[in-house]
């Protein structure tokens, strides 16, 4: 029987345990999406999670859709990012990095000379995004050409060569959420009637394409992809046959042999069981059709769940979001079993120090 606490080899990487920090957005960069030195200190409290999946980094300054997420496509970006992946490595942990385009969630504040965000549709969203005047409503997009698909694939292919030279050890591919790959593979939001549009192997076309483009550059055994094949977030509203869209998506990517899936269970940060979907069945797919592949849950998972779903063979990792942020030795504290701190929501997004690096440890780090 495996445990949570035991290591485990996924693709070309060798984990300590199968607790993985998830992918927090926390609004914390610097001047030109640059992550801060606060950053160093966060991730580096938190690198005995067996791997850390980094927050959503954008691909290109197009990918923006929050104030002060951080990028990993220029070069001030990549040396800041070095400075985290050293500090997570000499503390033996493992980090890669969420490579996310937000698509339509966006508002042309944050849009590179204040144009119109783009999506695979010319629909706005019903929602809201933060920007230097507080939340505002999400713009509306501009429907991306066909002909300007390939560079969209070459932005995160540049995103993927700037993560290996940051020193991270792989990439998560963020196709979740209702952010752009996710508004090309959903019926409810994609309504193209090019070769991206209407069929589901035309609405997976964009994430395989990427995902081929992206293991092309940092290799399959370093690359996994994150989907949430039934959360409603950012208006994703639901697709009419989620488990044909993602037993294709699972089917495509075979040849690629990834290193991970990782799936959210439910709608991120709330229900487990928001919409009806088997993921029992979809994991059992992804088994049968990827062999090497681990398969990665999240969503709303506390100790006994964990170590539950580990023993029984259902996951090969868990990944926990909002405990790892109130908790930098969360694999100690799970271990033992020891209380967990409270999550301060008030000082998820935005800000300093406060509530990001002085969530306290059981034992001082480093002691
Ligand atoms: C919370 C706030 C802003 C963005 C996601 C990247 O849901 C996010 C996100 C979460 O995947």
């Amino acid at each position: 029987m495996s445990s949570l606490f035991d290591p485990i080899r996924i693709g070309e990487l060798a984990l300590a345990n199968r607790i993985v920090m998830a992918p927090l957005t926390r609004n914390r960069a610097a001047a030109r999406q640059v992550p801060s030195d606060l950053a160093v200190t966060y991730y580096a409290q938190r690198a005995s999670a067996g791997l850390i999946v980094s927050e959503a980094s954008q691909i290109s300054a197009e990918g923006q859709g929050y104030l002060d997420s951080p990028g990993i496509y220029s070069r001030e970006q990549v040396a800041a990012w070095k400075k985290v992946t050293e500090a997570v490595h000499a503390r033996g942990g493992k980090i890669v990095v969420q490579l996310w385009h937000v698509g339509r969630i966006s508002h042309v504040s944050l849009q590179p000379g204040g144009i119109a965000p783009v999506s695979s549709t010319a629909r706005r969203a019903n929602g809201k995004t933060f920007t230097r005047d507080g939340f505002a409503p999400v713009s509306e997009p501009r429907a991306l050409r066909t002909d300007e698909l390939p560079r969209i694939v070459a932005d995160y292919r540049h995103a993927a060569r700037c993560a290996m030279e940051a020193g991270f050890d792989g990439v998560e591919v963020h196709g979740a959420n209702g952010y752009l790959l996710d508004q090309f593979l959903r019926d409810s939001i994609n309504d193209r009637d090019d070769d991206y549009g209407g069929p589901i192997a035309n609405r997976a076309r964009l994430l395989i394409e990427v995902m081929e483009a992206v293991t092309a550059e940092v290799g399959s055994g370093r690359t996994g992809l994150r989907i949430s094949p039934v959360t409603p977030s950012n208006d994703a509203g639901q697709d009419s046959d989620p488990r044909a869209l993602f037993d294709h998506v699972i089917d495509r990517l075979a040849p690629l042999k990834l290193a991970f899936l990782h799936v959210i269970e439910g709608a991120t940060g709330g229900a487990r069981d928001i919409a009806p979907f088997d993921f029992e069945a979809l994991r059992r797919r992804f088994k049968a059709l990827h062999p090497q592949g681990a398969w990665m849950v999240n969503n709303g998972y506390h100790r006994q769940m964990a170590i539950d779903v580990i023993a029984s063979g259902r996951a090969d990792l868990v990944a926990f979001g909002r405990p790892f942020i109130a908790n930098p030795d969360l694999v100690q504290r799970l271990r033992v079993d020891a209380p967990l701190n409270p999550l301060r929501t008030s000082l998820l997004y935005g800000g300093g120090a406060e509530g990001y690096t002085d969530y306290p440890s059981l034992e001082p780090v480093g002691a």
